[in-house]
């Protein structure tokens, strides 16, 4: 057990030390190596009441000291279909629309069935389809058991789950149980003043100084009341008060109506954020500035969310054998670890978003993302792991704008880096997650004003920095580098123009349309396919050990994957500058490029070479 004279290295040597100081330095762009080096190595954690403040020091000695048990790893790795598969994420309402209303519908996802078979996909993310009032797309549920109207109807889903394993492949749904929508006919009950369903929710007579993730104060007054209620994300959103057996019964027997149906599992909402910390105490202002959200350290990692994980695991899922990944921001590695470690019984998967913005950047921040740092951050979470973990591999979401425009300076590497990086998820080692157009190459799109953005997030922020004073044409700007609607836009089928979606319509004619790609020999989307069927018939690209190869060689990515007597080599240039070429002379299997030089990775070159 650590204590308020453990110093500074002694905590970083702890799983849950190690996490915290891993992403604080992250946060604040500062090198690791400096803590295990003298004078911040010997400095006592009581020595930093005066910088963090003694509640953030209490805090810090509570979360460290929190997981006391020593993760036994297992002897080999156990075989897994959701460690074979790759996995892609629908947005339905900018999917495929059927009908012409201009949003996505379910009978729009069950045309493109055949697309997703064809493309390799062995299990469909589908985010939320719920009945909802639509404040965060989906994301706010009104209702857990009917199907949002502008979607379909529980037969479209039936029939979609259906068409999904006649083909073969498995469907997992969202599960948004940290709050629910405020229209929901629970809040609504406590709002008429029933208590049992007041106790559904978090009210309380008095705030305190969390702040949602959506801008602003977590806290909403409600007149009818005379109390205030916690929200998380937006005002429409509320928490659900998971310390009340009652709604974790309510949660379990949802998950079991959809399990009965067939549904083969869930992505879990941000339910690393369902245990908050007794009593509600106020956030650290220093680590709120640092983490941009005030209080996050009194719920990212509640005291009995293990608890609660296993609960919903041993009721909901593991009587139907069902799959389990879970949405964790600002949990670590280790963290992770005793989410997911096959021996806990919670989790199977999580979601860790550390990889996503290098050191000392935002979402919202507008600049070059150096693919170094992906590199490192893959290999240190690979080598953190045992055979009893495993990883989800992913670069783009629905909350995310897409990473070929984060990476690219230059358009015209557009299509090698998108396929640079398809190679990279499909063989490194754990389980890929393709975010829905990111097989298309897809980029960020030309908003042209705060008018055209939809985001709830996007909007209260561009409000919030307004009042901060901020210009609009600044804050804009800011908007447009961060807002999740980059991701969110319909995909183009061909290039027919949809006049009146929900959100603006970016038919570009642009050529990487799917109907232009699929006649396209060498497009991203041939290539993505190509490269599915590849990994299917190469074990070592799943369950195969992944041996570094000249790992502090900058720009390039260079690793082995073994299993027994079969072995391929990958090699990735980084950079759009050509780099000395390690693996000269060897049978090329797959490469990004048709012509390669001989000494010499191309931009963004991937190769995957025999042996
Ligand atoms: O996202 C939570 C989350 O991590 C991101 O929303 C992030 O915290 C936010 O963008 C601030 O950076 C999940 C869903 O994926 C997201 O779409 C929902 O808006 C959110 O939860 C609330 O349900
Ligand atoms: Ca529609």
């Amino acid at each position: 057990m650590i204590n308020k004279n453990s110093t500074i290295s002694q905590i970083f040597q702890t799983p849950i030390g190690n996490d915290i100081l891993s992403k604080l330095f992250m946060t604040l762009n500062m090198d690791q190596g400096l803590i295990n080096k003298f004078p911040l190595s010997k400095v006592k954690l009581k020595h930093l009441s005066s910088v963090m403040g003694e509640d953030m020091v209490n805090t810090l000695v509570q979360l460290v000291n929190s997981e006391t048990e020593k993760i036994i790893d297992t002897p080999a790795i156990t075989p897994k279909w959701w460690k074979e598969a790759i996995f892609y994420q629908i947005y339905p309402k900018s999917f495929c629309d059927a009908n012409g209303d201009g949003i996505g519908d379910i009978q729009g996802i069950i045309s493109k069935l055949d697309y997703l078979k064809d493309l390799g996909i062995d299990c469909i993310w589908l985010s939320p389809i719920y009945d909802s009032p639509n404040d965060d797309n989906g994301y706010d549920i009104r209702d857990y058991k009917k199907i949002m109207a502008e979607m379909g109807d529980m037969e479209d889903f039936k029939q979609l789950l259906e068409g999904c394993h006649t083909r073969g492949m498995k469907l997992i749904m969202d599960l948004v149980v940290n709050h629910t929508s405020d229209e929901h006919e629970w809040y609504q009950r406590a709002l008429n003043g029933e208590k049992k369903y007041q106790d559904y929710y978090i009210f309380r007579d008095q705030p305190n100084n969390w702040k949602s993730f959506f801008s602003g104060s977590a806290w909403k007054y409600e007149e009818s009341l005379g109390k205030y209620v916690l929200h998380l994300f937006s005002p429409k959103q509320m928490d659900l008060n998971w310390e009340n057996p009652d709604v974790r019964q309510e949660v379990a027997e949802i998950v079991r109506f959809y399990h009965e149906m067939g549904v083969d599992g869930f992505r879990l909402d941000v339910i690393n954020l369902i245990s908050k910390k007794a009593g509600l105490p106020d956030g650290n202002e220093t680590i709120g500035k640092m983490m941009e959200f005030t209080g996050i350290e009194q719920y990212y990692y509640g005291p009995r969310l293990h608890e609660f994980l296993r609960e919903l695991r041993a009721e909901a899922f593991d009587p139907y054998e069902a799959f389990a990944v879970g949405e964790t921001p600002g949990v670590g590695i280790e963290m992770g670890r005793y989410l997911t470690h096959e021996s806990r019984g919670e989790l199977d998967l999580i979601f860790n978003f550390d990889h996503l913005e290098t050191p000392g950047h935002v979402r919202f921040d507008d600049y070059q993302y150096d693919l170094n740092f992906l590199k490192e951050m893959l290999y240190r979470y690979h080598d953190r792991l045992g055979s009893g973990d495993w990883q989800a591999l992913f670069l783009e979401n629905h909350d995310n704008p897409r990473i070929l425009s984060k990476v690219l300076k230059n358009s015209k590497y557009r299509n090698v880096l998108a396929k640079m990086l398809q190679g990279l998820l499909l063989t490194f080692k754990g389980t890929p997650f393709i975010f829905q157009g990111q097989e298309l190459a897809s980029l960020n799109l030309p908003f042209s004003s705060i008018e055209d953005i939809r985001d709830v997030e996007s909007r209260n922020k561009y409000q919030e920095l307004i009042e901060s004073g901020m210009s609009k044409e600044k804050a804009f700007q800011v908007i447009l580098a961060g807002s999740r609607d980059h991701a969110r836009v319909m995909i183009n089928w061909d290039d027919t123009v949809h006049p009146k979606g929900w959100i603006k319509d970016f038919t570009l004619g642009d050529g990487y349309s799917v109907q232009a790609q699929l006649e396209k020999a060498n497009s991203s989307l041939r290539f993505f396919r190509k490269m599915a069927a590849f990994r299917k018939v190469h074990p070592e690209l799943i369950y195969g050990d992944l041996i570094s190869i000249n790992r502090d060689k900058k720009d390039v990515m260079l690793f082995e994957r073994r299993l027994y007597d079969k072995a391929l080599t990958i090699e990735i240039n980084l950079t759009d500058k050509p780099v000395s070429r390690s693996l000269k002379g060897r049978k090329v299997l797959v490469s990004n490029y048709r012509n390669r030089d001989r000494n010499y990775l191309k931009p963004y070159e991937f190769t995957i070479c025999k042996g």
